[in-house]
């Protein structure tokens, strides 16, 4: 009761006072607890950024992202149909924009991503000569990883190579290059960018075959010598139906392989949906039965939500000695992609903000997560 009514008032004033001051403060209440505070022990705590964020062309979200986080990731103005959007021709403004960013806020950069088959370039699909594709894949890794070494923390140097079923994917780099280009492309980047960690990201590598397939993956690649750092499983998951288990056995089998383990692109959906995982050409007819809660979420809903995320914060707690990162997918819920897809134009509640920048109820169940594990730790 307290929260629905007295907070909103209470970060209504903050808000303006934050605004006319232009002081730091977090755009709801000044007691808000801050989500990087209280994990900075255990591992860090990311959020994608849209270009607007990045240009801090949105308010609120430039008080809270400082605020709550300590790594982002761009959601998509580092993909190469931004980056690289004609044979020879970078454009570099808003990825430049977004290493500022990171600096004057003391957030690190996940640069997201080298090499993914879906978001490039018109041209790259045209490519018709192996050489000529080879060269595009080796002077983008160069002149994008080249360019932001030593600036950049981290990059997904490749994106999405699997299947389900833990084959690799008949994308264009495979035609081309054959299932070596995930090898090449780590082989380039640690080049390129010596002081960054390198990572292989992709969804759904929680499940056992195409976890197995990412494991057999990254062998390959330390088997030829060539470094990598992490996996990113990106956990794009579904309200009341968050694998645990598959997740806890994830953790333990990447990390027995020397690798970091993070959370790369985390939300927890609550729409309808009749398939898993975050592959962008999957989508489903609009129907209005697939947009039920656009008055807003239904408090058991909301209370599943929470119940998940507390769920998963105790899982990632366990296991923070094997977990670098937790990255949420977007700031607040009006701004997640999961309102465009599956199916477009539908009102989704996926993440620990709501459109106001205010923390919902899973918010605060992250934040018990914390508490129960120190009280736990000291016996209580
Ligand atoms: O959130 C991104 C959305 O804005 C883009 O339209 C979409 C296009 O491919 O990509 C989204 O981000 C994806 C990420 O880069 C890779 N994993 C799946 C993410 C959600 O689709």
């Amino acid at each position: 009761m307290i929260r629905k009514t007295f907070v909103p008032v209470v970060c209504a004033i903050s808000l303006l006072v934050a605004a006319c001051s232009g002081s730091q403060k977090n755009s709801a209440s000044p007691d808000m607890p801050s989500l990087k505070t209280v994990f900075k022990d255990d591992f860090a705590i990311g959020t994608a950024l849209n270009a607007e964020q990045i240009e801090e062309k949105d308010p609120k979200a430039a008080v809270l992202v400082p605020q709550q986080f300590n790594m982002a990731t761009p959601e998509n103005i580092m993909k190469a149909e931004v980056i690289h959007p004609q044979w020879g021709t970078y454009n570099f403004d808003l990825a430049d924009k977004m290493i500022e960013y990171g600096k004057k806020h003391n957030i690190k950069i996940n640069g997201h991503t080298l090499i993914w088959h879906s978001q490039l370039p018109a041209f790259a699909r045209q490519i018709q000569s192996v050489d000529s594709f080879k060269t595009f894949f080796t002077d983008h890794i160069n002149t994008v990883a080249g360019r932001y070494s030593g600036k950049i923390f981290s990059w997904d140097v490749v994106n999405e190579a699997l299947n389900e079923d833990g084959t690799m994917r008949k994308s264009v780099f495979l035609n081309k290059m054959g299932d070596n280009f995930v090898t090449e492309a780590f082989r380039l980047a640690a080049a390129a960018s010596p002081n960054t960690e390198l990572y292989y990201n992709d969804y759904n590598n929680e499940q056992p075959a195409k976890r197995a397939g990412c494991i057999a993956l990254i062998k390959k690649v330390q088997a030829a010598g060539v470094r990598i750092d992490g996996v990113g499983i990106q956990g794009h998951w579904h309200v009341g139906k968050v694998p645990l288990k598959d997740i806890e056995e994830s953790i333990l089998q990447y990390s027995a392989l020397g690798l970091k383990v993070m959370f790369t692109e985390l939300d927890i959906e609550v729409l309808p949906r009749n398939f898993q995982g975050a592959d962008v050409n999957q989508r489903m007819k609009s129907d209005p039965s697939l947009n039920p809660y656009v008055n807003g979420l239904p408090d058991s809903v909301q209370q599943q939500l929470a119940k998940d995320y507390q769920a998963l914060f105790n899982l990632f707690l366990k296991h923070k000695d094997k977990i670098t990162r937790v990255t949420f997918w977007g700031v607040n819920d009006g701004q997640s992609w999961l309102n465009g897809w599956p199916v477009r134009g539908r009102t989704n509640y996926p993440l620990l903000f709501d459109r106001q920048f205010m923390p919902k109820p899973a918010f605060y169940k992250v934040i018990e997560a914390k508490k129960d594990f120190a009280n736990t730790k000291k016996g209580f």
